[in-house]
């Protein structure tokens, strides 16, 4: 959320292959040849219902079995209206489709299960992003304002795969350190201004690698004057953030109290905090879509409902905060509309494409309404979202096909930090089910984690990725460690 119209937040990095990674090579793209007058001709090659023909043969323990026609054709309607955008579409469609029906990717690099699911290639995503991090010892280079995001992005997807991440301690304490400002908060950079996006990636890198080195670098009583000074009078931060902020406050265990030298600061209301009115700022975000934008009256995104949801559940239980604050059966049904067949993953906006982060910015959203359901008279007993669907979408389309590793928005893209994280961490939501313990009658809440075991399984046991905690994207373990040692440093005079 923001109360100012500034620009979206961090951009994936630019996706040059970083330097000690070996050339990828060229893929030749097939242009497609698209008919825009015509509903359904652009499909007409594709059979309805293609059995899964390998040229990666399965285990011959393993049958091939039919893959849903749910995942391999072209969806049964297709409105006549042509325009750019339904152009644009079919266009992705085409190039995805042989993804998702047949098995394209290069034999020596994958093999496919009998579901006609490719493996996970874990070693490659693990080496693209050490290498892009460049095992570097002493700092990382502040090179521009996203060198935080792209540690956290890092450092977070090593995680998910499994690799241990304390040898990069004092590279991120180091890096921390030159990046903080005497005033509060980090910057991207040495010199540049402290940004509660960029101190928010810093704090979870710190998280991730862990160690209290990396905790004591943090100047908690600074960072909490910086978050007073940004707090605005109608609830919002005066960046685009109330997620992160509740996030830094939460990890930090700062005060909430303001002083009079915030500008939100209400003498005749002491109760006014740091968090107070970010529900009803968050409520005014709420479209007529159901989705949740930006800003009021800008346009529903899903990586807004994400930080809408999460921001909630830092709140309070969410099973009060989201119900209370959200219309949560339009903001379902917005989120349900962000999962398209047969791609099975996710778009970040009505009428848009799908893209492998949002199978995190959209599918990292169920664990929370799921969470926020748990009151509700009636139980949700289903997944809320295809998970096949985005785990055939994830491991069929996002993994990078050449040597280079890592993972992409969808075929033809490159690989980058950005979406190596956003999909990795979807990748867990669907992999894994959330049960939150709200914790009643005085206890902590815990969040618990299960591999999801319903229905049927079309990805290999070994290709199961570690789960994030549902809220702060960083491992349980992270948020543990940062929290306990922090809980009760206390209030500053
Ligand atoms: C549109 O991009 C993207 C946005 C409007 C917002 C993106 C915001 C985030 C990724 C993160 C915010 C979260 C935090 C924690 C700061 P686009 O037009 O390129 O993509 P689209 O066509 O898929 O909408
Ligand atoms: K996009
Ligand atoms: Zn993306």
């Amino acid at each position: 959320m923001s109360t100012s119209q500034s620009p979206p937040p961090p951009p994936p990095p630019p996706s040059n292959p970083p330097q000690t990674q070996p050339t990828p090579e060229v893929i030749e793209e097939e242009e497609e040849e698209v008919v825009t007058d015509d509903n359904d001709s652009d499909y007409s090659s594709i059979d309805s219902e293609i059995p899964f023909t390998s040229p990666n043969q399965p285990p011959s323990h393993l049958t091939p079995t039919m893959i849903d026609p749910l995942f391999t054709s072209p969806p049964p309607l297709h409105d006549s209206l042509i325009t750019p955008t339904s152009t644009l579409q079919d266009e992705t469609l085409s190039d995805i489709l042989p993804y998702l029906s047949t098995s394209p990717l290069p034999q020596d690099l994958f093999s496919y299960n009998a579901h006609g699911v490719p493996s996970l290639r874990r070693e490659a995503h693990i080496n693209f992003l050490h290498a892009s991090l460049g095992r570097l010892p002493g700092r990382f280079v502040a090179a521009d304002a996203s060198r935080p995001w792209f540690l956290y992005w890092c450092l977070s997807g090593l995680a998910m795969l499994g690799e241990d991440v304390t040898q990069y301690r004092d590279a991120v304490k180091e890096t921390a350190r030159s990046m903080q400002n005497a005033s509060g908060g980090f910057g991207g950079g040495g010199g540049q201004l402290s940004h509660l996006a960029t101190s928010y990636a810093v704090v979870l890198a710190l998280a991730i690698v862990g160690g209290e080195e990396g905790f004591e670098v943090i100047d908690r009583r600074q960072m909490w004057k910086w978050l007073g000074g940004l707090k605005q009078r109608d609830g919002g931060f005066e960046d685009r953030g109330a997620y992160c902020a509740a996030v830094i406050i939460t990890l930090l265990d700062l005060p909430l109290d303001l002083t009079p030298e915030s500008p939100a600061y209400k003498p005749d209301d002491p109760s006014f905090n740091l968090l107070s009115g970010v529900a009803d700022y968050v409520r005014r975000c709420q479209t007529y879509e159901g989705g949740i934008s930006s800003s009021p009256s800008a346009e529903a995104h899903g990586a807004y409902a994400f930080c809408a949801l999460g921001c909630l559940s830092l709140l309070g239980p969410p099973s009060i905060t989201i119900p209370q604050t959200l219309n949560l059966p339009s903001l379902l049904s917005w989120l349900s509309s962000r999962q398209y067949a047969p791609e099975g993953g996710f778009s970040g906006r009505t009428n848009k494409l799908v893209d492998g982060c949002y199978s995190h910015w959209v599918g990292a959203c169920f664990p929370l309404i799921e969470a926020a359901l748990a009151n509700s008279p009636t139980p949700v007993n289903d997944s809320l979202f295809s998970r096949e669907g985005l785990i055939r979408y994830i491991l069929g389309c996002c993994q990078d096909e050449t040597k280079r590793g890592g993972l992409r928005d969808k075929p033809g893209k490159m690989s980058d930090a950005y979406h190596s994280c956003y999909v990795l961490s979807g990748l867990s939501a669907g992999m894994h089910q959330w049960v939150l313990d709200e914790g009643k009658d005085g206890g902590e809440e815990e969040w618990m984690v299960l591999p999801y075991l319903e229905g049927e399984q079309v990805f290999e046991n070994g290709d199961r990725v570690r789960a994030v905690h549902p809220v702060y994207v960083i491992p349980q373990g992270a948020v543990r460690g940062m929290r306990g040692y922090f809980r009760g440093k206390g209030g500053f005079n």
